[in-house]
């Protein structure tokens, strides 16, 4: 059946439920950005007018949500706690909605069973016959319930399965006899999945999807009230938690000499001890009101923490210039609390990456806090640069729409299913006989092929050529011919089990290709090797699709 976009979100409000904060949140999102959405299906369904869209059946189970998994989120609601993803949540609910897919979501493990068809009361019966959905999304702990709930059936329905998971899981986590072999082993990865299933709030490492989220756009009226209503004095702060605020007062107390501060703190009955009392403290807001704030607002400044939320976009968004403190050294899972125990390597060098390297000058300035000089004469900067409203064209409804789209209909399909991974013999084959078939996804005219210098990962060496690491393309690039093509002198070329592979060492002309394909992986580097990295183009503002991707 082809798939017909939506543009009413009724059935879905319907759909999602009620009787927890968490969901009502959701649900006042999606209520919000219906019009945005709605105007945005129109576009993207005139411009794939010519393309068959086949409707998908996609069961949604948000793990995190379910009182199995101790759902910790939905009593912090109103308390100021992680919000980022109920945002995503909502808007991939409403993305699939929208694409006119045949939804059914879950939100507790007894609705997974009835969807899975296990009978009540046999909790860990395993599930026979056929999976009765083309794809299911869900997280982390969703993905524990389901293994406990369908047993080894899990194992055969594998492929259909896609995890949401905020920071990401690279490829030597995931897998699992290498992760527990060479000290990659968290509490998280090790599923032995294809990288490209795990779904990332931002794009963070290529071998993961970058799946998103959507930001609030901007009509003309609304750009034109927001520039006559700037306020050149007023800043916001980040961070609606009160521990957020602790430690800052010297930046406050500076910030204060030359701007008016508001906060959106959450309290219970008290101003919070760790917010001054010169600021405007509103309390947590309703997200329409934060807009509200964020569009008289000059600056939002961000003091190191929540890591890569969704606020600051929203605050670019709205015509806000973002200040955020420079990592040195850069935070990771080896050093910072927070990130111990996540299954990703990844060195964040700033409070929002992404705001750093996609977005930059003149809407976000990354410096250094500790030196108070360069602090100071950047909020100096601040009160007298003008800015306009920004959104990239990837946090937009038509731009996730386009996307999710994408996924939906290339990331599945006929062999070669870029889920199956084939051995490594077969993609020699393919690659020596005729590099054009079978079909790839991204399609292979967008392969270019390049070195990385000695110690770089591929996701730095494409990028350092203004292209992406593209982890798809590995199968094809993992030959020998490869070295060749480069000028790269081997003595010999050996298959071996390691993520950094396929790669050269030019001191030992060692040359080492990829035995494993689930251990492809952009993100993998290490001093001794150069890495063989399949790059590609990119769409200007989504950086997820190549040029022909659609
Ligand atoms: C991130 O989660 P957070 O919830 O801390 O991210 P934020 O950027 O602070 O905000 C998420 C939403 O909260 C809304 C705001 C954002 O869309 O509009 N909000 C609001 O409704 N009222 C207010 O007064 C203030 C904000 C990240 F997303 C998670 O993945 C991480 O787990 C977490 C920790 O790093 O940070």
């Amino acid at each position: 059946r082809q798939a017909a976009f939506r543009s009413d979100i009724g059935a879905l409000l319907e759909q999602v439920g009620t009787g927890k904060e968490s969901l009502s949140f959701m649900k006042r999102r999606m209520r919000r950005l219906a019009a945005q959405w709605a105007s945005a299906a129109r576009r993207l369904n005139d411009r794939l007018r010519s393309q068959w869209r086949e409707q998908k059946r996609i069961l949604v189970h948000v793990g995190f949500l379910t009182e199995e998994s101790g759902d910790v989120f939905s009593p912090k609601v109103l308390k100021g706690g992680p919000l980022g993803e109920m945002v995503q949540w909502a808007d991939i609910l409403t993305a699939l909605h929208v694409l006119g897919h045949n939804l059914k979501i879950s939100v507790s493990l007894k609705e997974l069973q009835g969807f899975l068809g296990v009978p009540p009361g046999r909790g860990s019966c395993p599930l026979t016959g056929p999976l009765p959905f083309d794809l299911i999304y869900t997280d982390y702990h969703g993905l524990q319930q389901m293994r406990q709930h369908m047993g080894l059936s899990l194992r055969k329905h594998k492929c259909h399965i896609r995890v949401i998971d905020t920071f990401g899981t690279e490829p030597a986590y995931n897998h699992e006899d290498y992760a527990t072999l060479h000290g990659y082993r968290t509490n998280w990865g090790y599923w032995n999945l294809n990288c490209r299933q795990y779904m990332t709030m931002f794009p963070h490492t290529p071998d993961n999807s970058f799946m998103g989220f959507v930001a609030e756009e901007l009509n003309d009226t609304e750009r034109l009230s927001i520039q006559r209503n700037k306020v050149d004095s007023m800043a916001v702060v980040y961070g609606k938690e009160a521990s957020m605020w602790k430690g800052k007062e010297r930046f406050l107390a500076i910030l204060h000499r030359y701007m008016d501060i508001h906060g959106t703190v959450y309290y219970e009955t008290q101003r919070p001890p760790e917010v001054p009392a010169f600021v405007k403290n509103h309390g947590l807001l309703p997200q329409q009101e934060l807009q509200q704030l964020l569009r008289k607002a000059k600056l939002f400044i961000g003091f190191g923490f929540p890591y890569e939320g969704p606020a600051p976009l929203e605050a670019i968004a709205n015509g806000c210039i973002f200040l955020q403190p420079k990592f040195k050294p850069s935070h990771s899972s080896l050093n910072h609390e927070f990130f111990r125990g996540k299954p990703t390597s990844r060195q964040v060098s700033s409070q929002h990456p992404y705001a750093e390297q996609y977005i930059g000058r003149p809407h976000v300035i990354t410096v250094d806090f500790n030196n108070s000089q360069e602090f100071e004469s950047a909020i100096q900067d601040i009160m007298k640069t003008k800015v306009e409203p920004y959104l990239p064209y990837e946090y937009t409804c038509e731009g996730m729409l386009e996307r999710v789209h994408a996924y939906i209909q290339n990331q599945v399909g006929s062999p070669p299913n870029p889920f199956v991974l084939l051995p490594n013999s077969s993609a020699l084959a393919w690659a020596s006989n005729n590099i054009s078939t079978p079909p790839s996804w991204p399609p292979l005219s967008a392969l270019r092929l390049l070195a990385s210098l000695e110690g770089q990962s591929c996701i730095d060496a494409c990028q350092s050529a203004g292209l992406i690491c593209e982890p798809a393309f590995y199968r094809f690039i993992n030959i020998k011919e490869a070295f060749s093509g480069l000028e790269v002198q081997c003595d010999g070329v050996e298959a071996e089990i390691n993520h950094i592979f396929p790669a050269f060492s030019v001191e030992s002309s060692e040359c080492g290709l990829q035995k494993d394909p689930l251990l492809f992986s952009c993100a993998g580097a290490n001093n001794k090797y150069h890495r063989l990295c399949p790059c590609r183009d990119y769409r200007k503002g989504q950086v997820a699709l190549c040029r022909d991707c659609l």
